[in-house]
């Protein structure tokens, strides 16, 4: 607190809330280590409480932003939008709305959608082609809820060494919420779908450029017409019982449950069934990873041509230690609460364990209500810590299948599947 580094700080604080005003009162006198009142008692200055030092990063480091419908979001970019939810958020198994993190890839995006003209068509090889208002959606097929995590597929990119491009995501590109609309396949029954379809193409309203020379004007993904989760997709109309926020994806959007949401279409105009493979850039280019265990390799093997990239699918099992966040001391031999959630695309989390030295030993926590597979579950347990200093905490998950969280590092060109078990640095103070 006496370092150079207060003192910059601090500095640089007091002239951005004091501003023009004159400081009569002698900053440097606030500055040395200690200072008398007026009414003689002497005050110690406080340690600072900002700057990389005390903030863990668990989120990414942009500013803060407010958007139409949102509560104030981290920015990575604004052109296109992409909006990280912050940590505390966390704590409890829904996303509210407002909070849910933004990803789009394209400029132009839409922020009002005439519902008296919107249509969601369902096109190409079928019997009958349909146009659906939102009324025909909520009234001529049968409304179905389920929980559903919505991970970007390059959450926690900002983990990978070497480094690799894209949005620079902390570990708040992903949320939870109750899902509400109804089942994909309701639709393309009523379309009738004819023999010799091979792929089902999704596309909203967004338009825009992309990525440099790669014609990627719309953002088109495709599902194969046999994939099992044909059968568990739905459209929904709702999150979290209200209408989608337009940045996430007004008025419908696609869900596919325990895939990442590189799938889940937002602004969901167009449901194309088509004989070909899709070879757009965001099918053939975009979001693919190596044929390999945890889609891990190295640099130099995709340099030399030496892996096979197939496209993203499934979400591995993941947790994450939400509070405490390291930001504050925890006084020894203080009971508290270490909280957070977990969640797997492959199966339904049936155990979390934590450890206060970092993974040596593990204990099992108790786990929150079960919303069903593919929703966040949360967990907690109580810690005590006996003596003063620095703990490692970590936590692990296991799902049914029993998949659970390596500790190994991976890398991979697009920076993403990072579920490596997660720490978090915890400072106990002495509590006499
Ligand atoms: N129309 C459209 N849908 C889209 C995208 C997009 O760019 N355009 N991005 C996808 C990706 S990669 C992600 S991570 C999620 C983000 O969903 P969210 O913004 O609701 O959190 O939307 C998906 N659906
Ligand atoms: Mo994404």
């Amino acid at each position: 607190m006496t370092g150079e580094k207060f003192k910059s700080i601090s500095r640089r604080l007091l002239l951005k809330t004091i501003g023009g005003v004159a400081v009569g009162f002698g900053l440097s006198k606030l500055l040395s280590s200690a200072w008398t009142q007026a009414s003689g008692q002497t005050v110690q200055p406080l340690p600072q409480f900002t700057g990389p030092d005390a903030n863990p990063y668990w989120g990414s480091v942009g500013p803060f932003v407010v958007y139409p419908q949102k509560f104030p979001l981290i920015q990575l970019t604004d052109r296109p939008i992409q909006l990280e939810t912050p940590r505390h958020y966390f704590l409890t198994p829904f996303t509210p709305n407002a909070a849910f993190y933004v990803r789009w890839h394209l400029d132009n995006i839409p922020n009002a959608v005439n519902l008296s003209e919107w249509r969601l068509f369902i096109e190409g090889n079928i019997e009958k082609p349909l146009a659906l208002s939102l009324t025909d959606l909520m009234s001529k097929f049968k409304p179905v809820t389920i929980a559903a995590v919505n991970q970007c597929s390059g959450n926690s990119r900002s983990r990978f060494q070497p480094r690799v491009p894209g949005g620079q995501w902390g570990n708040g590109a992903m949320g939870n919420a109750l899902m509400t609309g109804v089942h994909l396949k309701d639709l393309l029954n009523a379309a009738r779908v004819k023999s010799g379809s091979l792929q089902i193409q999704f596309e909203g309203l967004d338009r825009g450029r992309g990525p440099k020379d790669t014609g990627s004007y719309r953002f088109q993904k495709s599902l194969n017409v046999n994939d099992s989760v044909i059968d568990e997709a739905i459209i929904i109309y709702e999150m979290n019982g209200e209408p989608l926020p337009m940045l996430n994806g007004f008025p419908v959007r696609l869900v596919v449950p325990g895939k990442f949401a590189t799938y889940w279409i937002k602004a969901l105009t167009w449901i194309r069934i088509v004989t070909e493979p899709d070879t757009n850039f965001w099918m053939a280019k975009a979001y693919c990873v190596p044929d390999t265990p945890r889609g891990n390799t190295t640099f130099n093997d995709v340099k030399h041509g030496r892996v096979r990239m197939i496209p993203i699918k499934t979400m591995p099992v993941r947790s994450f230690i939400i509070t405490p966040d390291g930001t504050s001391k925890v006084p020894s031999e203080m009971p508290i609460m270490v909280q957070g959630i977990a969640f797997s695309g492959y199966s339904k989390i049936i155990k979390v364990e934590f450890s206060e030295n970092n993974g040596v030993i593990w204990h099992k926590t108790e786990l929150g209500e079960d919303y069903g597979p593919y929703s966040f579950r949360t967990w907690k347990t109580p810690w005590t810590p006996k003596h003063v200093g620095k703990y490692t905490l970590a936590v692990r998950a296991t799902d049914e299948k029993g998949n659970t969280q390596p500790d190994e590092e991976i890398w991979n060109p697009g920076g993403y599947l990072w579920n490596k078990i997660e720490r978090q640095e915890v400072t106990v103070g002495a509590s006499q």
